[in-house]
């Protein structure tokens, strides 16, 4: 199984569940080959993440995690319950559709342009961002009060795609000191090794 990677976060979704799972994988950091011919061939949006899995190609970093749970006999997809999954989609619609818009400007203003030299943070431009990432973590804080994750009450792929770009909100001054659920949640994720440090030993990675 090949994983295709850059150092951000939706890659860290599988590259962290990859590591969590324990699955053999290798890891290709295409972070210079993303617009390549060869790279588009595997996904036409030429992002990462990408899995090759013998004959299996899959762009869309929640799809592969459930494909990655599917292999590895998993629950944080929760392929055999068909309520379940239910809940999880919700959560990762409801990820792509309002949280992850909602915290992209932070992240991306303090932590893309940290990792990628784009320059120092531009914090006026997050001024007008702050009122809709309070809409939206009321929501997600007001879940968590009675929750201890985001769907199901344990870890599942909702928790690694909720908080992919949320995990280094103090890094990115995203405004979470009011939120005390989602503080508790985001420190706990933490504390699981594979997701403090997803990232591949560059040393060994594919070039
Ligand atoms: N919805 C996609 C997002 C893929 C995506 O936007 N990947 C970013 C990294 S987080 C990327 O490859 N950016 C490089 C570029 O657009 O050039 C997923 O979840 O896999």
């Amino acid at each position: 199984m090949k994983i295709y990677w850059i150092k951000a976060q939706a890659p860290r979704r599988v590259l962290a569940l990859v590591k969590h799972l324990g699955a053999p994988a290798e890891f290709i950091d295409i972070s210079r080959g993303l617009k390549t011919p060869d790279f588009a061939a595997l996904n036409p949006n030429m992002k990462a993440p990408v899995l090759v899995d013998g004959e299996t190609v899959l762009w869309e970093s929640t799809a592969i995690m459930a494909h990655l749970c599917v292999r590895e006999s998993c629950d944080m997809w929760p392929a055999r319950h068909p309520q379940e999954q239910v809940e999880v989609l919700r959560w990762l619609a409801w990820t792509d559709s309002h949280w992850s818009p909602a915290v992209a400007p932070f992240y991306f203003e303090h932590i893309v342009r940290k990792n990628f030299g784009l320059g120092a943070p531009n914090r006026a431009a997050l001024i007008d961002k702050v009122a809709d990432l309070k809409t939206f973590a009321s929501v997600l804080d007001a879940h968590l009060r009675s929750h201890s994750h985001v769907a199901c009450d344990r870890l599942t792929i909702a928790d690694f795609a909720a908080a992919s770009m949320a995990t280094d909100w103090r890094e990115a001054e995203m405004p979470f000191e009011t939120f005390p659920n989602i503080v508790r949640w985001l420190d706990g994720l933490m504390r699981l090794p594979a997701w403090a440090e997803p990232w591949p030993d560059m040393r060994s990675a594919a070039a």
